[in-house]
C-alpha cells in the first residue's frame, strides 16, 4: 500500500494514516508484515538493524570455528565441522536477502561491516585456543543462538520469520554436535576433561551476553516487542537458557563456572551472578579479545572476493544483453 508518488501533500496524509490503521490491524492480529505492505519507517530502520546486524554474526561466526577445519582430530569431525561453518555461511545469505526486501542493498551492509560500523555479536570477539572450544561454541553459543531465535520465527516480518525457520533447524543440529563434541571429552582422559572444562569457563559467561543487556538497559526491547518481533525480552531468554543448561551439564559432568548458581523454589527458576557487564561493553566497543583480528580477517576476505563479485557482476551483464538481443 504504498502513496502514488502524485499525492497532493493532504491527500499522501490522509493516504499515510489509513496505511498506518492497516498496519495497526494486522500487528494487533499477529498477523504478518510482508515487503509489498506499507510499514512506520521506524519499524523498517529496526528490522533493517536487526537482520544485518544477525547476518553479520552469521558470516564473523565463521571465523572461530573455521579456525580449527584444518586440526579438526579426525576426518569425520572435519566433515561435520566443513559442514556447520558452511551453514552458517548460508544463514547470512539469507538473512542479507531478508534485509534486502527492506530496501538496503548487501554492498551497503557489507560496507558497513567492513568499516566496523556495523554490529555483530559479542560473542564472536572471543578466542578458540582449543579443539573443546568447537564443543562449547556448539552447546553454548549455537544453544543461546537457538533460544534467541525459535522465537524469532514469529517475527511479524514474513521473510524474517520465514529465514529463521529454516535456520533454527540447522542450530539445533551445531548444539547436538557441541554437546557431543563435548560429551566425548568428558568420556576421555583426565586431560581432556579438564580441557572441556576450562573451554565451558570461558564460554559460559559471554554466551549469556549473546542475549544483550539487561532490560531496564535495553533502549530497543519494549518498541520491538510491541512490533511483536521481539516475543520475550533479553532477561526471559537469558533465563529461559540458563534453566535449559543445568540438566544438560549434569549429563555431561560439567559444572557452570557460578558459585551462586541455584534453584528457587519461589521464583521457579535459577538464581545466579550478576554478569560483568563491564566486559560485555568493552567487547560492543570494540576491545574484546579478537575485534582486531575479526574485521582484519573480514577485510582481507572481501578484497580477496573481489575478482568472483567482479566476474558474477560482468555474467550478469552479458546474460542481460543477450537476454535484450532475443526479445
Ligand atoms: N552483541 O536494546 P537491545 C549465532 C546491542 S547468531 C553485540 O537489547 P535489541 C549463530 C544491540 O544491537 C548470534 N551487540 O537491542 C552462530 C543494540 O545496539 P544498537 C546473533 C549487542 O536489538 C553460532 C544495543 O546493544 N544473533 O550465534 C548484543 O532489542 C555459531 C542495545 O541492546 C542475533 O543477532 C550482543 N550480544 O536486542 C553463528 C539474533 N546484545 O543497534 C556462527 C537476533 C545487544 O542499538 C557460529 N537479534 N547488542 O546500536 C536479537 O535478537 C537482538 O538484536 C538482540 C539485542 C537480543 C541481540
Amino acid at each position: 500500500m504504498t502513496a502514488p508518488a502524485d499525492l497532493s501533500v493532504a491527500s499522501r496524509e490522509e493516504h499515510d494514516e489509513a496505511a498506518q490503521a492497516l498496519f495497526d490491524d494486522l500487528i494487533a492480529k499477529d498477523s504478518r508484515i510482508e515487503p509489498r505492505d506499507w510499514m512506520p519507517e521506524a519499524y523498517r530502520k529496526t528490522l533493517i538493524r536487526q537482520i544485518s546486524q544477525h547476518a553479520h554474526s552469521e558470516i564473523i561466526g565463521m571465523q572461530p570455528e573455521s579456525n580449527w577445519i584444518t586440526r579438526a582430530p579426525s576426518l569425520k569431525r572435519k566433515a561435520i565441522l566443513m559442514a556447520k561453518v558452511q551453514d552458517e555461511a548460508g544463514h547470512g545469505l539469507y538473512l542479507y536477502s531478508a534485509a534486502q526486501t527492506l530496501g538496503i542493498g548487501r554492498e551497503e551492509m557489507m560496507q558497513q561491516l567492513i568499516d566496523g560500523k556495523a554490529r555483530y555479536s559479542s560473542i564472536f570477539n572471543y578466542t578458540t585456543p582449543t579443539w573443546a572450544d568447537m564443543g562449547a561454541i556448539g552447546w553454548l553459543v549455537d544453544g543461546a543462538a537457538i533460544c534467541n531465535q525459535v522465537p524469532l520465527c514469529r517475527a511479524s516480518y514474513g521473510p524474517y520469520g520465514r529465514a529463521m525457520v529454516r535456520i533454527c533447524k540447522e542450530e539445533s543440529f551445531h548444539q547436538r554436535q557441541g554437546f557431543e563434541i563435548l560429551l566425548e571429552l568428558m568420556q576421555g582422559s583426565e586431560a581432556q576433561r579438564e580441557m572441556a572444562q576450562d573451554a565451558v569457563n570461558r564460554w559460559y559467561w559471554p554466551s549469556l551476553m549473546m542475549f544483550g543487556p539487561p532490560d531496564d538497559q535495553s533502549p530497543n526491547s519494549a518498541q520491538s516487542m510491541a512490533w511483536n518481533i521481539k516475543r520475550f525480552s533479553n532477561d526471559e531468554l537469558r533465563q529461559r537458557f540458563v534453566g535449559m543448561l543445568v540438566p544438560q551439564a549434569e549429563v555431561l559432568g560439567v559444572t557452570l563456572p557460578d558459585p551462586n548458581l541455584a534453584w528457587n523454589e519461589e521464583r521457579q527458576a535459577y538464581d545466579m551472578s550478576e554478569i560483568d557487564w563491564t566486559e560485555f561493553n568493552e567487547v560492543l566497543a570494540g576491545r574484546g579479545p579478537a575485534n582486531a583480528e575479526r574485521l582484519r580477517r573480514r577485510r582481507e576476505a572481501h578484497d580477496d572476493g573481489a575478482w568472483v563479485r567482479e566476474a558474477a557482476a560482468e555474467y550478469a551483464r552479458k546474460q542481460a544483453e543477450r537476454e535484450k538481443a532475443v526479445a
